[in-house]
């Protein structure tokens, strides 16, 4: 994957990732990171190196402690989870 232009990319998940109640947005990329961007200007909030393809991720508080988790998959077939902050 020398000199990658194009990042296929899963679904996007709308997800206040750094918890200041704004709208970011999650996005698996098949050069195997997760990103999270803030709406607006689509400025660069993390990305989360998983090494392999990541696919769509979703975000659900399955704890209940009042804070997302987001899942993404990987080609491996491995569930990852990532404690948002929110
Ligand atoms: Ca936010
Ligand atoms: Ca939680």
């Amino acid at each position: 994957m020398d000199g990658v232009t194009n990042v296929a990319l899963s679904s996007v998940r709308a997800n206040d990732v750094d918890g200041n109640t704004e709208v970011d947005f999650v996005v698996g990329g098949y050069d195997g990171f997760l990103y999270a961007l803030r709406s607006g200007l689509g400025d660069l909030v993390w990305a989360l190196p998983l090494g392999l393809p990541v696919g769509d991720p979703i975000a659900g508080d399955v704890d209940a402690d009042g804070r997302s988790e987001l899942f993404a998959p990987t080609a491996d077939g491995f569930l990852n989870v990532v404690d948002s902050g929110s």
